[in-house]
């Protein structure tokens, strides 16, 4: 029985270190946006960058940081307008390319940008890595995330409520840049 569990073992481990996680490419930044307060504009709460894979799918990877959420969650979308303005108001609605309803990441329909809820550690730190064929950076392709902007909210979505999730405040915001 020892023996078994011996042989066993080493095919989990390569399953596991086989996981997307581990095959990110991160040479080739194709876009990025800072996130910033939108009480305090200059104060950084986070920045997404974005890499093209070798199978045309993008990665984007997160980072959130707000000491006041540690150990709580925000939730993340992209919205329409790279304008952050007025709090983070004028960047409008949820970006949605594929007219779908709001929903949850991975369990169609959601929007294009619905991120959703993101944990903080103790520290306000939160991490979250999405690889997609939903977004593109060429010119005039719907699924253009270039200028769309990035909305951290202070609640919680709740992936039920149309349009938005009833996710809270604006307290961050960003605008995604062609890098
Ligand atoms: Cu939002
Ligand atoms: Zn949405």
């Amino acid at each position: 029985m020892k023996f078994f569990l011996f042989l066993l073992l080493p095919g989990f481990l390569l399953l596991s270190s086989c996981g997307s996680s581990s095959k990110i490419n991160t040479k080739n930044l194709i876009a990025s946006a800072q996130l910033q307060s939108t009480a305090n504009t200059g104060i950084n709460v986070g920045s997404a960058d974005f890499y093209l894979q070798k199978d045309g799918q993008i990665t984007m990877v997160m980072k959130i940081n707000i000491k006041e959420k540690a150990n709580g969650s925000v939730a993340v979308h992209f919205h329409e307008h790279g304008d952050c303005g007025n709090k983070g108001d004028n960047t409008h609605g949820h970006w949605n390319p594929t007219k779908e309803n709001h929903g949850q990441w991975g369990k169609p329909p959601f929007h294009s940008g619905d991120i959703g809820n993101i944990s903080l550690d103790k520290n306000g730190n939160g991490k979250v890595v999405i690889t997609t064929d939903r977004w593109s950076v060429k010119e005039g392709n719907i699924n253009n995330i270039i200028s769309r902007g990035i909305i951290v909210h202070g609640g919680i979505d709740d992936y039920k409520t149309q349009p938005t999730g009833n996710s809270g405040p604006r307290i961050g915001c960003g605008v995604i840049e062609k890098r």
